[in-house]
């Protein structure tokens, strides 16, 4: 795994609709979009899942769901992110097969250390940054945390939390592999710019 990861929030588009939003992201060159939706019924999230499903597919950006399993299964996602709290890996993995694209957060060292027996596909470091837009979370892990979780663990690193093109930089120095943001893009005048902005520095 590499690049621009996009977790989507429809409440930060600033009254855009989220699916022009997503399109213009991955015209800019995100590479992973995470559908997160907290506050809508299953029904609606099945629906727009299936949609941003269609716009992804011609970009061969992977789609995946944010903790719901059912929701994942019903749009044919191509994995799903989960926290600590959600289903356990070992089921989902039961569930949405061997060649799904399965996250994890981690949020304290115990759960860094968990996923080191676990096959999952990349770990989500979270928050490596306090930010406005999720805070209901642990400490966050700062640049130190994050470089002792590239030291220690063995699964590809997507670092999320206040994630912006000016501290990225530094971000990427830490080691990780995938650069996760919500209000970077969603809420960027130009969110295909921000992408590429955010692509560029994962490069250099
Ligand atoms: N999980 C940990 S921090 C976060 C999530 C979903 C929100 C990150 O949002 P932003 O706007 O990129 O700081
Ligand atoms: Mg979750």
């Amino acid at each position: 795994m590499r690049g621009v990861y996009l977790v989507t929030d429809r409440g930060l588009c600033r009254n855009r609709p989220l699916p022009e939003i997503i399109l213009q992201a991955v015209q800019g060159g995100a590479a992973y979009v995470q559908l997160r939706e907290k506050d809508i019924s299953t029904r609606l999230f099945v629906e727009e899942a299936i949609a941003v499903k269609n716009i992804l597919l011609p970009f061969n950006v992977p789609l995946i769901i944010n903790d719901l399993i059912d929701v994942a299964l019903a749009c044919g996602a191509d994995g799903v992110h989960i926290g600590q709290e959600d289903m356990p890996y070992s089921t989902a993995r039961k569930l949405m097969g061997k060649n799904a694209i399965i996250g994890l957060s981690v949020e304290t060292w115990e759960d860094v250390e968990a996923a080191q027996r676990l096959d999952v596909d990349y770990i989500g470091v979270s928050p490596v940054f306090a930010t406005p837009t999720k805070t209901n979370t642990k400490e966050p892990w700062g640049l130190e945390g994050l470089k002792k979780i590239k030291f220690f663990s063995r699964h590809p690193i997507v670092a999320i939390g206040g994630i912006n093109e000016s501290n990225a930089r530094a971000v990427v120095e830490a080691g990780v592999d995938c650069l996760a943001v919500v209000s970077a893009i969603c809420a960027a005048d130009n969110p295909s710019q921000s992408a590429t902005n955010l692509k560029n520095i994962l490069r250099q």
